[in-house]
């Protein structure tokens, strides 16, 4: 279980979904919040996803199979501000096309910097799964960049825009350096598509 992870492929437009059907977990994000970094420390690999100091280089949404049992998608990042509009445009509209199409989805990972309060963007990709009905976890990203007594006046911060958040249930502080909060992402993705079979 969890153990067999490898790239399935990118995917630049809807015709190029893959073949093979397997339920879905899709990650999603700022550019640079930390996600190729997510699925690596999850997976215990380092290079399964490609991971870059220089944000905006992701545009497409990248398959991953682990087991050969569910796929987890990377979301292209958004909110890189040299992006151009008319990329931007594109963007919108492949993921909202892609969520809105995908049958697969069993939920989102929502990874967001815990230093920093949530953007248009992340409130926007947020009332998408909203309006989908797709369950999503938030990932308090970064974690190790700040210090222990500082995480409540975050998480309070954080709970103004997002109410619904609740610590340990669809919230989790994550750091890729320190794996803090690792066991508890692979206990879910354990629970979620490994339990009954
Ligand atoms: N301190 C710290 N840095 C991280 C963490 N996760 C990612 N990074 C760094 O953030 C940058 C962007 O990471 P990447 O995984 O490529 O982000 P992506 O654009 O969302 O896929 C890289 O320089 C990573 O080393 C983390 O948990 N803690
Ligand atoms: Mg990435």
């Amino acid at each position: 279980m969890l153990n067999h992870q490898y790239f399935v492929k990118s995917v630049y437009s809807l015709d190029q979904l893959p073949e093979k059907k397997l339920p879905e977990v899709v990650l999603c994000g700022r550019s640079n919040v930390g996600k190729s970094s997510f699925i690596n420390s999850i997976f215990n690999k380092k290079n399964l996803a490609k991971t870059s100091a220089t944000p905006g280089k992701t545009r497409s949404i990248n398959y991953y199979s682990v087991d050969d049992v569910f796929y987890v998608v990377d979301l292209p990042g958004y909110g890189f501000a040299k992006t151009s509009l008319e990329e931007r445009k594109k963007w919108q509209f492949l993921i909202d096309k892609f969520l809105k199409k995908s049958e697969q989805l069993e939920f989102a990972f929502h990874l967001i910097d815990c230093r920093h309060d949530p953007t248009e963007l992340d409130i926007k990709m947020n009332n998408l799964f909203k309006e989908i009905n797709l369950p999503y976890i938030f990932i308090l990203n970064k974690v190790d960049k700040i210090k222990k007594a500082e995480r409540r006046t975050y998480f309070y911060k954080f709970c103004k825009i997002f109410p619904e958040s609740i610590l340990e249930e669809n919230t989790i502080f994550y750091s890729s350096l320190t794996e803090e909060g690792r066991k508890e992402i692979r206990a879910l993705l354990y629970q979620s598509f490994y339990k009954n079979s």
